[in-house]
């Protein structure tokens, strides 16, 4: 078993201990490699000598989505690149994504935080683990790969799409463990049923999805259809990627892998820390990360501490699953997508003004998306086929830089409704 005890079922006081000392050597390490910190903390007048204990944490600024786009692309790595093995990134709010980077120890701790959350789901050597995560700058599928290669299963690296083959491969390898998101294992059950294959005749065991929100009630129909028990983990490539956090088979909540990782719920609004067990957002700040530590980083996301003792034995707070977000981000089809990322887009393609909006559905549980936007009279009146070059090059265009696949519909002038918040450009049919 890849189980740490050693770390994972640590004493409280013991854990802090090293917590505290792991901070204070990411924070001299930041201070003398990161300009970005040397200024920053030189700014607050602050030392890193004078974070003496856990509650010092809040003495430190936060970092950003925009801090991170600020220094595009190696401005916040901590090694040099000669030393950087690996390169991940994900989107940023607009036009640039964000880029991380990993040292050789790095990819190995990570793997070692992957196998821990792979076998709390309970993934053991003997399985035979598909991956169905894309492969790529995403780091849902290397960073499981790696994780599952860690613990001595073998893995099927199939990436993402390609569904009927996913089944077909499931079949015929005897798949075990399915690793993927969970709107994509229900899309799977679909095409199991359209293709009349019986559950009971796959070998499949268990399930861990991530990298988007979900339901109990989702969590119960992936388990009842695909005969699995089914785990939620939580990453953000931000911070390292999955294997942050992860639920064991008690499926109430997510272990935070908390030697590695210091979690705060803050209010979104004050930046204060919320009351015990309340919720707010969740701020990571990395203890062990080389080339790319980050501190007090605001991931958006809206979840609450779980402090209580987990039956597991492990002693690692929990996170409840994530609640939502407090920002416009949306993920589809597992691809994180700010609607200013679309603004720019449009207002290059002559002809239309970026007045749009963004409606989001399932169908079939898979996401649908669709923009809406505004055009100019002229092409919608009589030139049908500028209408539709138009149309075709925004979903081109949208592909090829955001990754997702969007319906495109020109509307009349003025038809859609004036927003200042961006959150209502988005209209979330989904249900989780
Ligand atoms: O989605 C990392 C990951 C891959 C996690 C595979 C789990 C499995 P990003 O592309 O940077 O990284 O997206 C991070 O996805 O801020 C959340 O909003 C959302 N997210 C990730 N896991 C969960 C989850 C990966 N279990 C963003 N539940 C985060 C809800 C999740 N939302």
């Amino acid at each position: 078993m890849y189980w740490e005890r050693d770390y994972e079922c640590m004493d409280r006081e013991e854990l802090e201990i090293l917590q505290l000392e792991r901070l204070q050597s990411t924070l001299n390490r930041v201070r003398k490699n990161v300009p970005f910190y040397r200024s920053r903390f030189d700014e607050l007048d602050l030392d890193p000598e004078d974070i003496r204990s856990l509650d010092d944490l809040r003495r430190l600024p936060f970092t950003t989505k925009d801090d991170l786009r600020a220094n595009y692309p190696y401005g916040l790595f901590a090694v040099p690149l000669r030393e950087v093995v690996r390169l991940q990134a994900s989107s940023g709010t607009t036009g640039k994504p964000t880029v991380v980077g990993y040292s050789k120890n790095d990819i190995r701790r990570w793997s070692n935080l992957v196998a821990r959350i792979l076998v709390a789901g309970g993934v053991t050597k003997d399985d035979l683990v598909q991956i169905a995560f894309g492969y790529g700058l995403f780091t849902g599928g290397f960073g499981f790969h790696y994780g599952a290669e860690a613990i001595g299963a073998s893995v099927i690296p199939v990436s993402s799409g390609g569904t009927r083959r996913q089944v077909f491969i499931m079949q015929d390898y005897r798949t075990t463990a399915l690793v993927c998101t969970p709107s994509y294992a229900l899309y799977l059950a679909d095409t199991m049923e359209e293709m009349g294959i019986n559950i009971n005749s796959l070998s499949l065991r268990y399930g861990l999805f991530g990298g988007e929100t979900w339901s109990e009630a989702m969590r119960s129909e992936i388990q009842d259809r695909l005969k699995i028990l089914a785990t939620d983990n939580y990453g953000i490539s931000e911070v390292m990627g999955p294997g942050i956090a992860g639920e064991c088979q008690e499926q109430n909540g997510l272990h935070i892998n908390e030697d590695h990782f210091l979690a705060e719920i803050i209010d979104p609004e004050t930046g204060q820390p919320v009351e015990p067990g309340q919720t707010g957002e969740l701020v990571l700040t990395t203890l062990t990360k080389e080339a790319f530590p980050i501190i007090r980083f605001r991931t958006g996301d809206l979840t609450r501490l779980i402090t209580a003792p987990c039956p597991c034995g492990r002693t690692f707070y929990r996170l409840s699953k994530i609640l939502g977000r407090t920002d416009d981000m949306i993920i589809i089809r597992g691809v994180n997508v700010f609607p200013s990322q679309i603004e720019p887009i449009l207002l290059e393609i002559e002809g239309t003004k970026p007045h749009y909006q963004i409606v989001v559905d399932r169908e079939e549980h898979l996401d649908r998306a669709t923009l809406l936007v505004e055009a100019n009279e002229a092409l919608l009146s009589d030139k049908m086929r500028e209408t539709q070059e138009l149309v075709s090059r925004i979903k081109k265009r949208l592909a090829s830089e955001l990754g997702v696949t969007f319906e495109v519909k020109l509307v009349e002038p003025k038809s859609l409704k004036r927003v200042k918040d961006k959150k209502r450009l988005v209209i979330d049919k989904r249900s989780f």
